[in-house]
């Protein structure tokens, strides 16, 4: 790498992106922050906190520079709202690449109520675009390597693996069959989600318009906490979230056990999800600023996950390491019972990504973080109280198996 390459990443305050930011400071990048904290604010609506301790940014860098002799810039900026500052700041700091965290990323606050809806379309598409955009009027040649979700595929694969982006069809030109290849067809299954797939066309045209050379990440659900840096420090340490709206499932399986709360398995359990390790997301970016598209080539898009489970199958798990009960409950998302999802990943197996897979002593590990730090759960915000639609009843307590099919089959429809 040549020295003083830098990098901006946008929301590296947050649970992605905080690591992130530290291992790319670590491998010599020098690093600037952009976050407005905002998740650190939803922490206060929700009245709840990161099961771990996290400090004030501030301290969080100090002790970094402190410890490594790295400095990481901070910046307090709204991207959907503060574009004359980003783009100055762009041109500023004349960055190789820019990493974009920096959106409204859980699927239950997105559903929560009309403001929470209207909030996570207006923050993530207006900050996406205003990235764009500045980049452009910058007039530098920068990266964007965003963080974008497998949920823009839906998680229903018509019997077929998941291509990374792009999918072939045979197509019937002038009575002559051809193959093209198309962005895979969007199918958001919340507001959240769909914003993704918003972020996705906004890509398209910059790319297409402005030749803006962009990777979009479709990451899988995020589980663990620690990486080789947070570990480094306990003002390090990384967020970790566990209520009903921004904790997910994995994660939450494992403090669930901690404080014996039943694991809040939704509906029958049988939805099949993609999956990766905080440590394999911070190397999957790192490859992926590594290995940046060509100038004028399409939108790099590779399928960030390195394995499937089925949720029942994790409630399982989990429930014979700590001996947890296992509680079904009617899901107060509108998804389908059962789902098979096969992915294709090659791309970053092909640069070198070594995956992490659930392993017990992984597990372990995160067992250990949820025990330590179980007096700041709050029970009553385990629950997932937001709904898809006003006609799901909330279930405080859990239905049972038996009473739960009918259920699931009136209100969502399956
Ligand atoms: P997070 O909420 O912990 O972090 C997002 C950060 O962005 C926060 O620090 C927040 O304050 C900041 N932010 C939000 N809007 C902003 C704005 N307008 N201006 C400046 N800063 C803003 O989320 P995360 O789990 O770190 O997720 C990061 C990205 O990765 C998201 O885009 C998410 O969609 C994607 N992702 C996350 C997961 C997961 O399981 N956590 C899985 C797949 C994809
Ligand atoms: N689920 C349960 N019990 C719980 C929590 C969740 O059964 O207590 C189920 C959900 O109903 C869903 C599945 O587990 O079927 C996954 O839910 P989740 O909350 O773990 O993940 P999701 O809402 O999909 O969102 C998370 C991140 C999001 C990211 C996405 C990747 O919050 O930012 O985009 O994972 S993906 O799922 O691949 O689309």
């Amino acid at each position: 790498m040549a020295s003083q390459e830098r990098i901006i990443v946008l929301g590296g305050d947050g649970f992605c992106g905080w690591p992130t930011s530290l291992r790319l400071s670590r491998e010599g990048y020098d690093v600037v922050i952009v976050d407005n904290l905002s998740r650190r604010k939803i922490d206060v609506e929700l009245g709840c906190q990161s099961l771990t301790p996290i400090r004030p940014i501030e301290r969080r860098l100090r002790t970094w520079q402190e410890l490594t002799g790295r400095t990481i810039g901070f910046h307090n900026l709204n991207i959907a709202e503060d574009y004359h500052e980003l783009e100055q700041l762009i041109e500023a700091v004349r960055p190789k690449a820019i990493v974009h965290f920096a959106e409204q990323r859980a699927a239950p606050y997105s559903m929560k109520s009309p403001r929470h809806k209207r909030y996570t379309v207006d923050n993530n598409i207006n900050g996406t675009h205003n990235v764009l955009c500045a980049i452009v009027e910058s007039g530098l040649d920068v990266h964007l390597v965003h963080l974008g979700t497998m949920g823009v595929y839906g998680y229903g694969t018509a019997g077929m693996s998941i291509p990374e982006g792009y999918l072939t069809v045979k197509v019937d030109i002038d009575g002559v069959d051809r193959e093209i290849e198309i962005p895979y067809p969007p199918h958001p299954g919340s507001i959240y989600h769909m914003t993704k797939t918003l972020d996705a066309l906004l890509f398209y045209y910059y790319n297409k318009n402005d030749d803006v050379r962009i990777t979009d990440l479709h990451q899988g659900v995020v589980w663990g906490t620690n990486t080789e840096e947070t570990l480094l420090h306990p003002d390090l340490i990384n967020r970790f979230d566990w209520e009903g709206d921004y904790g997910t499932v994995l994660n939450r399986f494992l403090v669930e056990a901690a404080v014996g709360h039943p694991l809040t398995v939704h509906g029958t359990g049988g939805q099949t999800r993609a999956f990766i390790h905080i440590r394999d997301t911070v190397r999957c970016i790192s490859l992926a600023i590594q290995h940046p598209p060509a100038r004028k080539e399409r939108v790099k898009i590779f399928n960030q996950a390195t394995e499937t489970h089925r949720v029942r199958d994790l409630a399982a798990l989990v429930a014979r390491l700590t001996g947890a009960e296992i509680r079904h409950y009617i899901n107060p998302r509108n998804e389908a019972p059962d789902n098979e999802l096969v992915i294709h990943n090659e791309q970053f197996l092909e640069l070198g990504l070594n995956p992490i897979t659930l392993s017990e002593g992984l597990l372990q590990e995160v067992i250990e973080v949820a025990a330590r730090y179980r007096d700041r759960v709050d029970q009553s915000k385990i629950i997932a109280d937001s709904r898809w639609r006003a006609d799901i009843p909330l279930d405080r307590e859990g239905r049972g198996l038996q009473t739960l099919s009918p259920i699931t089959q009136t209100v969502n429809g399956h």
